[in-house]
């Protein structure tokens, strides 16, 4: 059962806790992953192993699978899924594909011209989590986006499986990305391990990709360590489905479940029009977790999570804004009218019929989202997120005629006479 609550009852403390996120940075787990770190730019591939005895449970003699060990594995998966990963593969090519637009030169005085000019980030990490479910779906959402934009190295870490191998889906999308190489490390020594380099994983630029609370600590630490960036802060997975008398209730428990089983730390929020369609839905939602294999994740999850009641869709909006969810669901007839007034979310999903896992595993738009409210200021993964736009400018005589005035006074008034003098002395 959701937690119920009543908008108009809340004051706005309420309802500031209410869409605050469970950011518990406790700092024994920075300083476990301080500890990490620094191991693995003492002892590099060695200490690899040794993490990897220590929390996959496994000895390995060598840190990376090769082509012909992915091929393999690729193979353990039966035609049907692979069709499936193909079919996933292609739709997020396709939607990803039209975003490297180039944007045309701008001659904002006669002679001066300026443009951008876009350019891959040559060396990118991707993380692969394993834990208790393994995500080949991320990597597709990772390798896709960076194929498309050119990255010259793709570095892909996941942890080891007990075998000393990964799963075979992960190995077939590795394949459907041409990658020939994937990287046995997991966790915050993995993130670790491509910021700084070791003997065996070369050091990337940016770093990709979900995970745990360690590896988001990492994510976070080493961004000031060295000179790497991140895609963004990764929080919990979360849901905000908002629901009027058109809503099927069935498919909004199954919504908030499908959100639900990702972890016991996931949040699924219901935003509804009616009491009516709250109690209907919490019935839905026992049904459903009496059959599901990962109810005991999913209750958690629940236990995190809460129904909130509105007068109206406008009120549902605006507390879906404040609350600026990763990904939010519009089950009502009149999500027309809505998409406008969405100022904050990281990705949306319009009508009864379109569940968030379409756009999780196969529509075509990319799953690594911003969470914890970072939707207010962050977009999801793209390409740009692989890419640097660089911007030029050439100024001719005329150009230099038009501006120079303008660059000469205005360095005067900063009291910068070098910057004056690069002017003056071409004139
Ligand atoms: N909902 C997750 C992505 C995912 N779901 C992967 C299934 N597999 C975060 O957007
Ligand atoms: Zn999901």
């Amino acid at each position: 059962m959701l937690k119920h609550y009543q908008l108009n009852a809340l004051s706005d403390a309420d309802i500031n806790q209410l869409i605050s996120r469970n950011t518990d940075a406790t700092h024994a787990i920075q300083d476990a992953v301080l500890q990490i770190i620094d191991e693995v730019r003492q002892d590099g591939d060695a200490s690899l192993k040794s993490f990897a005895a220590k929390f996959d449970k496994v000895a390995l003699e060598k840190l990376y699978l090769d082509k012909e060990e992915i091929e393999e594995l690729a193979m353990t998966i039966t035609r049907d899924q692979q069709r499936a990963l193909e079919i996933a593969f292609q739709n997020i090519h396709k939607f990803h594909s039209t975003q490297l637009r180039r944007e045309r030169t701008v001659e904002t005085m006669p002679g001066v011209k300026c443009w951008r000019e876009v350019r891959p980030i040559e060396k990118v990490g991707l993380y692969i989590p394993g834990g208790s479910a393994v995500l080949p779906s991320t990597l597709l959402m990772l390798g896709v986006p960076a194929r498309i934009a050119g990255c010259k190295e793709i570095v892909v870490c996941s942890p080891p499986q007990q075998s000393g191998k990964i799963n075979g889906f992960v190995a077939y999308c590795l394949q459907l990305l041409k990658i020939e190489r994937i990287y046995l490390a997991g966790g915050a020594q993995a993130i670790a391990a491509m910021a700084f380099g070791t003997a065996s994983v070369p050091k990337v630029d940016k770093i990709f990709g979900p995970g745990n609370q360690f590896v988001t600590k990492a994510k976070s630490v080493i961004q000031g360590m060295t000179n790497v960036s991140i895609d963004m802060p990764a929080g919990p997975s979360e849901v905000l489905v908002i629901a009027d008398e058109t809503a099927n209730p069935a498919f909004v428990a199954a919504d908030l479940l499908a959100q639900a089983e990702h972890g016991p730390d996931s949040q699924a929020v219901l935003v509804a029009t009616s009491a009516t369609i709250i109690e209907a839905v919490n019935g839905k939602l026992e049904e459903q977790l009496a059959i599901l294999p990962r109810a005991e994740i999913a209750k958690m999850a629940i236990a995190n999570s809460y129904a909130i009641q509105v007068a109206d869709l406008q009120e549902a909006m605006r507390f879906s804004n404040s609350y600026a969810p990763e990904h939010l669901i519009l089950e009502t007839d009149q999500w027309e009218n809505l998409t406008r007034h969405i100022s904050n979310a990281g990705s949306v999903f319009l009508g009864h019929l379109t569940p968030e896992s379409a756009g999780d595993y196969a529509s075509g738009t990319n799953h690594t989202l911003p969470t914890s409210g970072y939707a207010r200021s962050y977009s999801g993964v793209s390409v740009d997120s692989f890419v640097k736009k660089i911007t030029f400018q050439h100024i001719s005589a005329e150009g230099l005629q038009q501006i120079g005035s303008t660059v000469e006074i205005l360095a005067e008034l900063e009291g910068l006479h070098a910057h004056k003098n690069a002017v003056t002395i071409r004139k």
